[in-house]
């Protein structure tokens, strides 16, 4: 048995067609109802259509990615009963359609972020990249965020106003729209207005707190993904640290054991994204395979690499600073534990995360960091990879 390949998928707006997907070789598709708003039930008709045209090109929905959390189930404010029980319900359905896997996320406001998302690399193709000193420009200078200049030594607020005044106005746009307007698969979009008037709603919601909701969060939905027969994975903080004053409690190891302890059940398990983990020099991605490796729900393949200042591009699927051979291995020693245990949950869908924009597609509007081509180069490595040492461990 291999790790389940599967590939992201926007849906029917997405330019990469469920063919294109099949002919990279994956066999199961990452999706999301994304045309329905955030905090709505997920109807069984939805669901069932999705499936079928899923099902239509060959291929299967493996993962759903994501169910989008509610603002107000982070802060336990305003309706949140009702968005869990929302919540809920979209489990049920998803679980009576057979869908077995969900990945959600519990970042305030932003989903994943980067500062720049046509960083050239040096054979010529384009990569995402997180800039400090860009962000720090962006959150002083253009945003103003109250109080921002606390979470900045006076060093820093200089370098980024010096890195301000060095971009032109386009520029400064730019960032603003790589920031704000919502890379593929993010819950919503801002102006910089309506992006203020959030931030305010975390005033005094501390790690702590975001923690506490979190577990709370998890205590009433994993009684119902387990009836409903749903693993839950959850992705980690992108990039792993704070950001704009707010807190994130899924950057590292001891965040990741802490919420998984909270509900002590395989349905409540971990997307292990090795390019979200991997952008903190502090996490050890080889032990947390090891320690954490059988609450793996699903996995992302994506490498990065960091330079002094923490600074980082996201690197070739086999380049940067995680060892690929390493994770792989882990991974496949982690499949062939639960094969001998006969555990249900075998199947271990991984996807390759991301990928640069690359021969054709530099000519195309793609999606950030999902344009075809360059994502199945990612897959082809990893599967390779793979194969390779299954063969060298005889597996
Ligand atoms: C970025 C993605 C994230 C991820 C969500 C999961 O490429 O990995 O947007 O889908 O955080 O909820």
């Amino acid at each position: 048995m291999n790790l389940e390949q599967t590939f992201r998928w926007f849906g029917p707006h997405d330019p990469v067609r469920l063919s294109d997907i099949r002919q990279a070789g994956a066999t199961g598709v990452v999706t999301a109802l994304h045309h329905i708003p955030n905090g709505i039930v997920w109807t069984r008709e939805e669901i069932l259509k999705r499936k079928n045209t899923i099902e239509s090109a060959g291929l299967s929905w493996s993962v759903v990615e994501s169910v989008p959390v509610h603002e107000d189930i982070k802060k336990r404010t305003g309706n949140y009963k009702s968005y869990i029980q929302a919540y809920c319900q979209t489990i049920r359905n998803l679980g009576e359609a057979g869908i077995d896997t969900i990945c959600y996320n519990f970042m305030p406001v932003l989903d994943w972020t980067r500062t720049d998302l046509a960083f050239s690399m040096p054979d010529g193709s384009k990569a995402l990249y997180f800039n400090h000193k860009a962000f720090a420009a962006f959150e002083l200078f253009i945003l103003k965020r109250t109080s921002a200049e606390s979470s900045y030594s006076f060093d820093k607020i200089e370098a980024a106003r010096s890195y301000l005044h060095s971009l032109s106005g386009p520029e400064r746009n730019q960032l603003t729209n790589n920031i704000l307007a919502g890379l593929p698969g993010a819950e919503e979009n801002y102006s910089l207005d309506s992006f203020q008037e959030v931030l305010a709603g975390y005033a005094g919601v501390t790690h702590a707190n975001l923690r506490e909701h979190l577990h709370l969060f998890l205590g009433e939905i994993i009684p119902v993904a387990e009836e409903a027969g749903v693993l839950m994975a959850i992705h980690p903080d992108d990039p792993p640290w704070p950001i704009l004053g707010l807190p994130r409690v899924v950057s590292t190891e001891e965040d990741a054991a802490s919420l998984l302890s909270a509900v002590d059940s395989n349905y409540n398990g971990l997307c292990f994204c090795t390019g979200s983990f991997g952008a903190r020099a502090d996490n050890d991605l080889a032990g947390m395979v090891k320690r954490l490796g059988h609450r793996f729900n699903f996995i992302h393949l994506r490498n990065t690499s960091r330079d002094h200042e923490g600074n980082f591009y996201e690197a070739d699927h086999l380049d940067g600073d995680t060892d690929m051979y390493v994770i792989m291995k882990g991974l496949i020693e982690e499949q062939a534990k639960r094969e001998n245990a006969g555990r249900k949950d075998r199947r271990l869908p991984m996807r390759p995360d991301h990928g640069h924009q690359m021969l054709d597609d530099l000519s195309k509007v793609t999606n950030p960091g999902y344009s075809a081509i360059g994502r199945l180069r990612g897959l082809a490595e990893l599967r390779g990879l793979e194969l390779g040492i299954r063969k060298s461990m005889n597996l």
